[in-house]
Parts: structure tokens; sequence; C-alpha cells
């Protein structure tokens, strides 16, 4: 199913006076106070977060999975799914592949399927957390950290692999995730796991085009429960280090244990230029890999505060590879994405209110109230019409979720594959 210009422009048209109404008041009272609307606009349009393409389908839990009909079943139809996306949000611009969850067979007519939908490929993740088919090393006790060589040499061979595929594809960034820890004390040497890491990734390194980057995530725990050999910030920077300029690492934002600062790691990072890439989503507990913004959005806010200030201020940190990374187990996904799309906007567009020059002279001044204030002046504004802007300048729906449900997209792709297809992913 694809949406067309004047399906879109006919609905549109009923909510474009109330739009309009509501836009010029609040860029009036924005010009007023001495804010570049325009500039917030094109910003907002650039800002394009690729969609990952294990996404699309239902998520699970280890207790079960509960099937959304219509998913798509092969790649050529989560591209599909992603030019909806896009085209109402005019802001996914981009999708993120799992191999060997989507591996494309025909090269030439996935690419020409993604520019159709003006959708680019970026950063290309690797998977060393399952054991593939006739595989024949196992993972289960670890994969770039394995006390096994063999082991090791696999799990190095399949990113070599996945970067071959992307390059393929022309994107530029390799993620990798690893599942390595430990259950149990004792069951592990950190030193050892921590080394023979160190070791695997210089080797996968080394196989990076020149103009790649290697993205480096990290997560505390789970799925295994005592130790994870890549915990922290700290041990992915550190790592990033010892391969070299082209390596950084990547914060996915439910990889912290609950109230981590988040928004002060991605400061730390920026200043070392060390942030390559960013995955977002929502939790409360854990990597609950929730709706964005969903659950902490003033949280969210005070993030894109930092990325707002390291994207303005930080030359030596390179433009991060945006994501999300996000699972659904009650609903439909692709009203999920679409509502963490706009929850991304929202907070990027607060934080793009924020008066950064008043705000460091009241940090200068230490007048904490000050600080406080112009940060939550930003954060109540509703910017809810300038994200409807930019999306109606780049063509896309006023509303995207009111949209998608008059379009009935979901029955549509239901009659189109069936009630029972299944896509490929966690
Ligand atoms: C992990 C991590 C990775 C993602 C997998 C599916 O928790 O967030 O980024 O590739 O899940
Ligand atoms: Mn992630
Ligand atoms: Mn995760």
């Amino acid at each position: 199913m694809r949406i067309t210009k004047s399906q879109l422009d006919d609905i549109n048209k009923k909510s474009e006076a109330h739009h309009r109404e509501h836009f010029d008041f609040l860029a009036d009272r924005l010009a007023k106070n001495g804010h570049d609307v325009e500039g917030i606009l094109k910003k907002l349009s650039d800002f394009q977060v690729a969609i990952p393409s294990w996404a699309l389908g239902a998520g699970g839990t280890r207790f079960g999975r509960f099937g959304f009909q219509g998913e798509p079943s092969n790649l050529e139809q989560k591209i599909d799914d992603i030019g909806i996306l896009h085209t109402l949000t005019q802001t996914a611009g981009a999708i993120s592949l799992h191999i060997p969850w989507d591996v494309p067979t025909d090269y030439k007519a996935i690419k020409e399927l993604a520019n159709s939908h003006d959708v680019i490929f970026d950063a290309v993740n690797s998977n060393t957390f399952q054991d593939q088919k006739d595989a024949k090393e196992s993972y289960k006790f670890g994969s770039l950290s394995n006390t096994k060589k063999a082991v090791r040499e696999q799990a190095v061979e399949h990113n070599v692999e996945v970067i071959k595929i992307g390059d393929k594809l022309g994107l530029k960034s390799l993620t990798v995730w690893l599942a390595d820890g430990s259950n149990f004390p004792g069951q592990s040497n950190f030193q050892t796991a921590l080394q023979n890491t160190e070791d695997s990734l210089k080797v996968i390194y080394k196989a990076l085009p020149d103009d790649w980057k290697l993205l480096i995530e990290y997560k505390p725990y789970e799925p295994n429960f005592y130790s994870t050999v890549i915990q922290d910030w700290g041990t992915s920077f550190m790592l990033a280090n010892a391969c070299g300029d082209k390596a950084y690492t990547l914060v996915d934002l439910g990889h912290h244990l609950p109230n981590t600062n988040i928004e002060q790691i991605v400061s730390t990072l920026m200043l070392k230029g060390k942030l390559g890439g960013f995955h977002f989503n929502d939790s409360k507990y854990g990597d609950d890999d929730l709706t964005v913004g969903s659950v902490k959005p003033y949280a969210l806010f005070l993030i894109f505060n930092a990325l707002v200030f390291g994207m303005e201020n930080n030359q030596q940190n390179p433009y991060p590879a945006w994501m999300i990374d996000a699972s659904h187990n009650i609903k439909d996904p692709l009203e999920d994405l679409i509502q963490s799309l706009e929850a991304i906007q929202e907070a990027y567009a607060k934080a793009l209110l924020v008066d950064q020059k008043s705000l460091t002279e009241a940090q200068q001044n230490h007048d904490v109230v000050k600080c406080q204030e112009l940060l939550q002046d930003a954060y109540r504004t509703d910017v809810r019409p300038l994200l409807e802007k930019a999306r109606l300048n780049r063509g896309g729906a006023i509303s995207p979720i009111k949209t998608y449900r008059s379009l009935k997209v979901r029955k549509n792709l239901i009659n189109e594959r069936g009630t029972y297809s299944v896509a490929t992913g966690l």
C-alpha cells in the first residue's frame, strides 16, 4: 500500500485552518521572543531517524508473543512499511537492518525500492546473540568475548560479513551490540572477557572501510543477569578509544540502570567527540523498549537539550546516527512508531527553544532559579504546531496518527498480506 499525495491533501485540508490558527499564534509569540522560527522548522525537517527493520512486527517477551495482523513478512514489505511512516511523518527517512534477520537478496532492487520511498540505509547491526542454523560454534557462552578462539573468530567473521553487506547498500556504519556476559559469579573472568572483546573488536575495526564508523553499544544487564562485558558508557568509550578514531560509543536510552543521568553521559561523550549513535525508546524499569516519550518525556527533553548543545558546540563530534529501538507488544507497530517519531521531534523542538545565551549567563551568575525557569519555559511550550508545519513543508500529514487511521492503513495491509503474516526479528 502506498499513500498518495491526493489522499494526504484531502485529509490535510480538513484540519488546515485549525493548524494555521495555532501555528500563526505560536510563530508570532516565538518570533517576538527572538526565536528564528524558519531556522527551527528547517532543523526539524532535517532531523531524520532510522527505523529498525525488526521493529515493524509484533515484539515478544519471554512469556509470549501476540502477533499483529498484516505484519511485513519480507524485507521489501518492511521497506514499504517505512515508506508509509515516512510519507506520513516525513521524519523516518532511513532504515537500519539487522543481519541475518534481513539479508537482501537483490541489492539493486532493494536500493531502488528504498529510494522510491525516499528512504536511505543507515547503520547496519550484527547479531552474535543468537545461534544461526548450521552455525559451527555456539554463542551460548559469549561471542567476541568467548574463551574459545574458534567462537571469537566466527563472531568476528560475521561482523566482517555484515560490513560487506552494508557496503553494498551504501551505508557507512556498523553497530555492535553484544549479549556477552555471565549469569553467575565466578562463571567468567572479567579481565579475560574484556581483553578478548577488545582484541576481537580491533580485528573488526581493521576490516572497516576508511569512511565507516564502528558504533559500540553498551547495556548493564540482560540477557545475562550477573554481568555484561560492555556494561556501561565508560567501557564502550574505553573500547572505542582502544580501536581508534573511527570507533564511537552508541547510547541506547533503555540501556541504563534506573535514574542514570543520561544527559550527562551524552554531554561527556560529545565533548570528547565520541557519541556516534543513539537509540531512542522509553522505559520504566530497564530495557523496556516502550514508545519514546511515553514514560519520561522531561528526561527526553533534557537529553535533547544536551544533544542540541553538543551539535551546536562540539565540532569534534560527528553527526550521530539516530535510530528508534523499540519493541511493540500490544500496539500496532506502525502507530507506535508514529508516536515515537512525534515524541522525538517534540523533545527536539523544545530543546531548540532553550535560550542558550541566557542559560549560559544564568549558569555563570549561579542563578539557579533562572536556569530552571529557562529550561522549563521551553519545555512547557506546546510545540505541536511547529511539528505540523515542518511536516506540511515536506508534504507530510498534519496529523499522522489520524491520517493513518482514516486511511485504514492496517486494514489495507491485512488485505494485502493476510492475517497470519509474521515479521522476522525478536
Ligand atoms: C538490544 C540492543 C540492540 C538491538 C537488539 C535487538 O537490546 O538494543 O541495539 O539491536 O536489542
Ligand atoms: Mn539498541
Ligand atoms: Mn536494547
